[in-house]
C-alpha cells in the first residue's frame, strides 16, 4: 500500500446515514437468551469499558449504562453510520451497526468532537473535565474484513501535539510509520486491555521517527504516556495539563483488517 496520509475525514467518503436500528431496554430484558452474537460495552459515567470493541456486521452492540447520569451517545462524523441515542441512567441500548468501518462514539453531554483535530475532548465545565468519555468500535463484514484502508503514516505536528490522523486502517504487517515533528519527545505504547501488546516506540523530538508492524487483525489503541495517563477507575485517559495539546488525549488507533478471502 502507499504511504499516502489520509485524515479521518476520509472515513466520511461513502458515508451513508443508514440510521441504526436502536432499542432501549431495561436491564431485566437483557437476561433474554440468544445474546451470544452480542458485544457489550459498559458506560461508567466517566468512560467506557472496554474502550475498544470489534464486531462483525450483524452482531449487536449493547451499551449498558451503570452510571448515575444519562448518556447521550453520539458518533463522530467519520462513522460510516450515524449513531445518536439517549440512554437513561442505568439503562441499556442495543445498536445494530450494519456498515463496516470505524466508529468513534462518545458521550455528548461530557465530551465534544473537534472537527479541526478530528478527535474528542472533554467539554470545559463538564463534571469530569478533563476526562473525555469515548469508545472506538470496529465493524467488519462477515469475514472480518470489508473496511476501507487508509494511509499508514502518522504525524505529530508542532501545533496540536496529537497523533494525526487519529485513526488508521491497514493490512496485517503493514509498516505504520510515525514521525515526530514536535519539539517534545513522545512515545507510542499500547493502551491497557488491547488485543496484543507491542513494545514501546520512542519518538525523539524534532523529526524522530519509528515504525510499528502489527501482524494480527484487531483494533489497537495506543497513547503517549508522557502526555496522557490511563485512569483505570474512570475507564478513560486523562490528558496531562502541561501538555500543549491539552485537553486532547494524546492517543490514536490502528485497525488491522485482513484482505477479503478470494
Ligand atoms: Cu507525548
Amino acid at each position: 500500500m502507499t504511504d499516502t496520509s489520509m485524515s479521518r475525514r476520509t472515513f466520511l467518503a461513502g458515508t451513508a446515514l443508514l440510521g441504526a436500528a436502536l432499542a432501549v431496554e431495561t436491564p431485566a430484558a437483557l437476561a433474554r437468551p440468544g445474546r451470544a452474537s452480542a458485544v457489550r460495552v459498559r458506560f461508567h459515567g466517566t468512560g467506557f469499558e472496554p474502550m475498544t470493541a470489534v464486531l462483525r456486521r450483524g452482531q449487536t452492540l449493547w451499551i449498558d449504562s451503570v452510571a448515575a447520569q444519562p448518556l447521550q451517545l453520539l458518533s463522530a462524523p467519520s462513522a460510516p453510520q450515524r449513531i445518536a441515542q439517549h440512554i437513561g441512567a442505568g439503562r441499556a441500548a442495543a445498536l445494530r451497526l450494519e456498515a463496516p468501518g470505524l466508529y468513534l462514539l462518545y458521550d455528548a453531554l461530557s465530551t465534544r468532537f473537534d472537527p479541526a483535530v478530528q478527535q474528542v475532548a472533554a467539554r470545559r465545565g463538564a463534571r469530569h473535565f478533563p476526562l473525555p468519555a469515548y469508545a472506538a468500535v470496529l465493524v467488519t463484514d462477515a469475514e472480518g474484513s470489508g473496511v476501507p484502508l487508509t494511509g499508514a503514516d502518522v504525524n505529530i505536528p508542532d501545533t496540536s501535539m496529537t497523533f494525526q490522523p487519529w485513526a488508521l486502517v491497514c493490512r496485517p504487517g503493514t509498516p505504520v510509520h510515525f514521525t515526530n515533528n514536535d519539539m517534545d519527545a513522545h512515545v507510542v505504547v499500547p493502551a491497557p486491555g488491547g488485543p496484543a501488546p507491542f513494545g514501546a516506540l520512542p519518538l525523539p523530538a524534532h523529526g524522530g521517527s519509528g515504525t510499528l508492524r502489527l501482524e494480527r487483525p484487531g483494533l489497537y489503541h495506543y497513547y503517549c504516556p508522557l502526555h496522557a495517563r490511563y485512569r483505570p477507575k474512570e475507564y478513560t485517559f486523562e490528558p496531562l495539563r502541561q501538555f500543549g495539546g491539552f485537553p486532547f488525549v494524546m492517543d490514536g488507533l490502528v485497525a488491522v483488517v485482513p484482505p477479503a478471502p478470494v
